[in-house]
C-alpha cells in the first residue's frame, strides 16, 4: 500500500489543470473531507489520480462499482481519503464536457468512453504512405461526435520536399479544421500548436500507430516523458502493457493526453459527427430530387451530379457511405447486444423451485 502522500492542501482545486467555474458548481455540493482530483491512467481496477500538486492511486466506491460508472482519462473526480485502510476511494465522477468514446467492440456492445474533458483533439498523420484522407475523415467524424475540436496535425513534415502538397491534399476534405505542417523530430512548426496547448486547456492526440504521437508529447516537454516506437507498448497478446501513462502537464499549464487507449477507433453513435465531417455532401444532398435519398442510383441526386462535375471527389461520396453503413451495422449490433442483455438479467432474476425452497427454509 502505496503511503499517502503529504500536502499542505490538498483540498486547493485550483491547480487542477482544467478546473473550472462549472466544475466548481458541481463540486460545491461536496463538503470537507472531500476532495476533487483528474484522472491521468487506469490499471484495471486502481486510478492514478491528480489532487493538487500530486499524483496519488485510488479505487473505486462500492457504489461507483455497482451502477458500473467507471472515469477515464481526463476525467474530473471526487475522492474520499479512507484514513483506517489508508488509501483514496472515487466517489463520483463529475459532469463530462465531451466524451471521446469507441463504439462497440466484440461482444461487449456498449459504447465505451474512453477519455473525457477534452478541448482539442490532434490527427496526427504522417507525410508519406501513412496520408490517407479516407482515415482522416474517420477520425473526423469521430471527434466531431466527442464535442472536441479537431485539428489535423501532418507530423514527419522533413522527410518531403514537398509539404505543402501534402497539406493542399488534406484541405479538400478538412472543411474549416486547420491543417498545421511540423515535424516533431526537428520541432519545426511546433509554436503553431501553442494556440491549442494553453494553460488550463486539454488536448489528445489520436493517429496510427508510428506517427509519431509520443515524439510529438516527448518534443512539447523538452525531454523523453514518453516511450516511442522502439519499445513494444504491449505484449504478445496485444494486451496492454499496464504501466503507460497517458496525461502529462505540461510546462504552461496545458494537458495533453496520448493515444487514448485506442487502437482502432469504431465509429459508434457518431452519426452526428458523420455529418459535420461530410458537411460539403450533406450541404449538396440538400439538391437531391428525393428527401430520403441515398445518392446511389437515383434521379436527381445531386451529389452524384455533384461527384461528375468534379466537385466532389467519387472516393469521399464512397467513404461517406461506407462510414454511413457501419453506423448502420454498429446499431443494429448494439441493439441486439442489448436485447441479449435484456434476457440475461430476467434469466438472473428468475429463481429455480430449489432455490426457492431453500430461501423459504431459511428464513423461518
Ligand atoms: N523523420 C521523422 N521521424 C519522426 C518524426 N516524428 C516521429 N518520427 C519517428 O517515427 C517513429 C514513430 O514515432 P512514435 O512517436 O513512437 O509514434 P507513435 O506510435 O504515434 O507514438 C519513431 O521512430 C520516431 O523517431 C518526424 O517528425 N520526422
Ligand atoms: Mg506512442
Ligand atoms: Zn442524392
Amino acid at each position: 500500500m502505496p503511503s499517502l502522500p503529504i500536502c499542505s492542501d490538498l483540498a486547493d482545486k485550483t491547480t487542477i489543470p482544467g478546473w473550472d467555474e462549472a466544475l466548481e458548481s458541481a463540486f460545491s455540493v461536496y463538503k470537507d473531507p472531500y476532495i476533487a482530483g483528474r484522472i491521468v491512467s487506469r490499471h484495471k481496477t486502481n486510478w492514478e489520480v491528480l489532487i493538487s500538486g500530486t499524483i496519488i492511486k485510488a479505487g473505486l466506491s462500492g457504489a461507483l462499482l455497482r451502477i458500473g460508472k467507471q472515469p477515464v482519462v481526463g476525467d474530473f473526480v471526487v475522492l474520499l481519503n479512507q484514513e483506517e485502510i489508508n488509501s483514496y476511494i472515487i466517489v463520483n465522477v463529475l459532469p463530462r464536457k465531451t466524451c471521446l468514446s469507441r463504439g462497440a467492440a466484440g461482444d461487449n456492445n456498449e459504447e465505451q468512453v474512453i477519455a473525457a474533458n477534452i478541448d482539442t483533439i490532434f490527427i496526427i498523420t504522417a507525410t508519406g504512405k501513412d496520408l490517407n484522407l479516407r482515415r482522416i475523415e474517420r477520425y473526423l467524424t469521430v471527434v466531431y461526435a466527442s464535442g472536441a475540436k479537431p485539428v489535423i496535425v501532418l507530423n514527419k513534415a522533413d522527410l518531403t520536399d514537398k509539404p505543402t502538397e501534402a497539406v493542399d491534399k488534406i484541405r479538400t476534405i478538412a472543411g474549416d479544421v486547420p491543417v498545421i505542417a511540423i515535424s516533431a523530430l526537428s520541432k519545426a512548426g511546433l509554436d503553431k500548436l501553442e494556440n491549442y496547448i494553453a494553460p488550463g486547456k486539454t488536448v489528445a492526440l489520436v493517429g496510427s500507430s508510428g506517427v509519431g504521437k509520443s515524439t510529438l508529447i516527448n518534443a512539447l516537454f523538452d525531454e523523453s516523458v514518453q516511450k516511442t516506437k522502439d519499445i513494444r507498448e504491449d505484449d504478445e497478446k496485444g494486451r496492454h502493457t499496464t504501466t503507460v501513462r497517458q496525461l502529462f502537464l505540461l510546462p504552461n499549464g496545458g494537458v495533453i493526453i496520448d493515444n487514448p487507449g485506442i487502437r482502432e477507433i469504431q465509429l459508434g453513435d457518431s452519426y452526428d459527427g458523420l455529418e459535420k465531417a461530410f458537411f460539403d455532401i450533406v450541404r449538396v444532398a440538400e439538391k437531391c430530387r428525393f428527401k430520403d435519398c441515398t445518392h446511389d442510383q437515383e434521379p436527381g441526386c445531386a451529389v452524384q451530379k455533384a461527384v461528375q462535375e468534379g466537385s466532389i471527389a467519387k472516393e469521399r461520396v464512397d467513404s461517406y457511405h461506407k462510414l454511413n453503413a457501419e453506423l448502420a451495422f454498429q446499431s443494429e449490433k448494439t441493439e441486439i447486444g442489448l436485447k441479449r442483455l435484456e434476457k440475461k438479467k430476467y434469466k438472473g432474476m428468475q429463481v429455480s423451485p430449489r432455490k426457492l425452497r431453500e430461501y423459504k427454509e431459511k428464513s423461518y
